[in-house]
């Protein structure tokens, strides 16, 4: 074999010697492979490892056991009349004695616009409600993003210190957790001027 193989590439030289430097050619650039053997390994393992871990948090935001509380710094709250849904009011929907608590996002039954069912609601300190996209006639949290706050004078009033996330993507319910009393209004960022808006009334008792 090795005899045929040297019959060959001798056979090669007369044409052309560039032609048997590269078919014959055994010396491999292996030396600049080598040239930094100790800052070339360890960088690449270091670089893969942040990646593995971004995607973590991913996960887990978007994981349907995911809870959003308020944070425990965040001032006192009142019950008081936002988003057209007042502490009191005869279209408050008392879900105090409710195990699971669901607020859907989806349109009208009679198609005139988009809202929130039920639009006010009661809750208990140490609820935790259920944002629902309707994904038949709301579709995702895209086309309907919720946010925390309350519309004044056509305006968006943000509440920074809000349990309720911010939410534009997916289909996910997204679940809230409510430790302290008040009032906690939130919208649809695309159409709070038609509507898609409501509060939660947390009570203490
Ligand atoms: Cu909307």
């Amino acid at each position: 074999m090795l005899t045929s193989t040297r019959a060959r590439c001798l056979s090669l030289i007369l044409p052309s010697l560039v032609s048997w430097t590269m078919a014959c050619g055994t010396s491999a650039p292996g030396p600049s492979a080598h040239d930094h053997p100790d800052s070339g390994g360890s960088p690449t393992d270091v670089a893969v490892a942040p990646t593995d871990v971004a995607v973590a948090p991913t996960d887990v935001a978007v994981a349907p056991t995911d809870v959003a509380v308020a944070p425990t710094d965040a001032p006192p709250r009142t019950l008081r009349t936002l988003n057209d849904c007042a502490p009191d009011g005869s279209d408050v929907v008392d879900m105090t004695g409710m195990a699971n608590p669901v607020v859907l996002s989806g349109s009208a039954p009679d198609g005139s616009g988009f809202l929130f069912t039920p639009k006010c609601v009661r809750l208990r300190v140490g609820q935790t409600l259920t944002f629902r996209i309707d994904q038949v006639t709301a579709g995702t949290w895209q086309v309907h993003p919720l946010m925390s706050g309350w519309i004044e004078d056509g305006s968006e009033v943000a509440d920074p210190t809000s349990p309720i996330p911010f939410r534009n993507e997916g289909d996910i319910d997204v679940h809230v957790a409510f430790t302290t009393g008040g009032t906690y209004p939130f919208y649809c960022t695309r159409h709070y001027l038609t509507g898609h808006v409501g509060a939660v009334h947390v009570v203490d008792r």
